[in-house]
C-alpha cells in the first residue's frame, strides 16, 4: 500500500521533515529485525481528533521492549505526548499513527545489547487496511501452510519488527492463491490469528476467539470488541478453536486497528454466508466508539487538543 506523505516525523525528540526522517544502511534493526512497533488509529470526533486507546498501546509498545530487553529512553507518558504532538502538527483528522523503536547505528553483530536505541512516530491518512469493500462485503481467507511461531521461538505477544517475516509470508501465499488474507495454526494445530489481526467466530450466538495460549498477540481491538460485547449481552469465551470450527462457524470476522473490525465471508473456499448479524452490530458499534459517540467507552479515547 502506497504510504500518503505528512509533513512532520517525530525523531529521537525532533520533528523532522518527512523526506528528512532517514536512517543509516548500517541500522542494527535493518539487518536484524531488532526493533519494536506499534498501529495506532486517531479518529475524527465531533471535539477534534482522538487517538484511540492509546495508553495501552504504548503501555505495549513498552511490554515488547521488555521482552527484548530494550531500553527505550523515555518514559511511556513521554511517548504518548510525542504521538499526540505528531498527529497536530500534521493537521490531520483521522489517521494511522506508527511508533517504532529500533536499535540504531553503531554496532554490529548478533549482541544488541550495546546498540543505540532510537525512537520515530510517523503518521499517515490510511484508508480501510484490507480494502474499501472489506467492510462491507467481508474477506476471503485461507488457512496458511505457514505455522504462527512457538512462544519458544520467539515471544509472540511482542510486536517485535522482525518477527512479522512470519505474517509475510502467510500474506504472500495468500494473495498468490487468490485469497484476501491468510489464518495462522499454532504448531499444535490450533487456530492462533491472521497475518496482521485476531479472529472471532459466532456459533450458536457465542462469541468465541482463540485464547491467548495459541500464540495470538493481545490485540487491544480484541479487547475492545470483547468488552463491548460483553457490554451488549452475549458470552464470550476465549478457548482452542480446531480448523473445522472456522469452517463450521455461524458467522467470522477479524480486528485490528489497521483492518478494524472486517466480515470473513469464507475459509478455504468454505461458505460462511451474509455478513452476520451480531458481526454487524459489533462493528457499527466499534465505529460509533472510535468516533466518540458512545458515553460509555470514551475513557479509551485521548483527545489530541
Ligand atoms: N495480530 C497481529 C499479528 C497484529 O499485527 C495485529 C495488529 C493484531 C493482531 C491486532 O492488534 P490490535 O491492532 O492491537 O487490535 N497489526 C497492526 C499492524 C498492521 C501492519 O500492516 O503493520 C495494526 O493493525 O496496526
Amino acid at each position: 500500500m502506497p504510504i500518503e506523505k505528512t509533513d512532520k516525523i517525530w525523531m529521537d525528540g525532533e520533528l523532522v521533515a518527512w523526506d528528512e526522517a532517514r536512517i543509516h544502511v548500517l541500522t542494527h534493526s535493518l539487518h536484524y529485525g531488532s526493533g519494536v512497533f506499534e498501529g495506532i488509529r486517531a479518529y475524527a470526533t465531533a471535539d477534534g481528533p482522538a487517538v484511540f486507546r492509546l495508553k495501552d498501546h504504548i503501555a505495549r509498545l513498552f511490554d515488547s521492549a521488555h521482552l527484548f530487553l530494550m531500553d527505550i529512553p523515555y518514559s511511556p507518558e513521554e511517548i504518548v505526548e510525542a504521538c499526540k504532538e505528531t498527529v497536530r502538527v500534521n493537521g490531520l483528522d483521522s489517521c494511522y499513527v506508527r511508533p517504532i523503536a529500533f536499535l540504531g547505528y553503531g554496532e554490529i553483530g548478533l549482541n544488541p545489547l550495546p546498540c543505540p536505541v532510537n525512537v520515530s512516530i510517523a503518521v499517515w491518512p490510511w484508508g480501510s487496511y484490507l480494502g474499501e469493500e472489506s467492510l462491507n462485503a467481508g474477506v476471503r481467507m485461507m488457512v496458511s501452510s505457514w505455522r504462527r511461531m512457538d512462544p519458544n521461538v520467539n515471544p509472540v505477544a511482542a510486536k517485535g519488527t522482525g518477527i512479522y517475516i512470519n505474517s509475510s509470508l502467510a500474506k504472500i501465499e495468500a494473495i498468490k492463491s487468490g485469497y484476501d488474507e491468510a489464518i495462522l495454526l499454532n504448531t499444535q494445530g490450533f487456530v492462533s490469528e491472521c497475518t496482521g489481526e485476531n479472529i472471532f467466530i459466532v456459533k450458536n450466538g457465542v462469541l468465541i476467539t482463540p485464547n491467548l495460549a495459541s500464540g495470538a498477540l493481545a490485540g487491544i481491538t480484541r479487547d475492545s470488541v470483547m468488552t463491548i460485547a460483553r457490554d451488549l449481552g452475549y458470552e464470550v469465551r476465549e478457548e482452542s478453536l480446531l480448523r473445522h470450527d472456522l469452517y463450521l462457524a455461524d458467522e467470522a470476522f477479524l480486528t485490528g486497528t489497521a483492518a478494524e473490525l472486517v466480515p470473513i465471508r469464507s475459509v478455504d473456499d468454505r461458505e460462511i454466508g451474509p455478513v452476520g448479524e451480531l458481526t454487524r452490530k459489533l462493528q457499527e458499534t466499534y465505529f460509533a466508539v472510535v468516533r466518540g459517540e458512545v458515553e460509555r467507552y470514551r475513557d479509551w479515547l485521548d483527545y489530541v487538543g
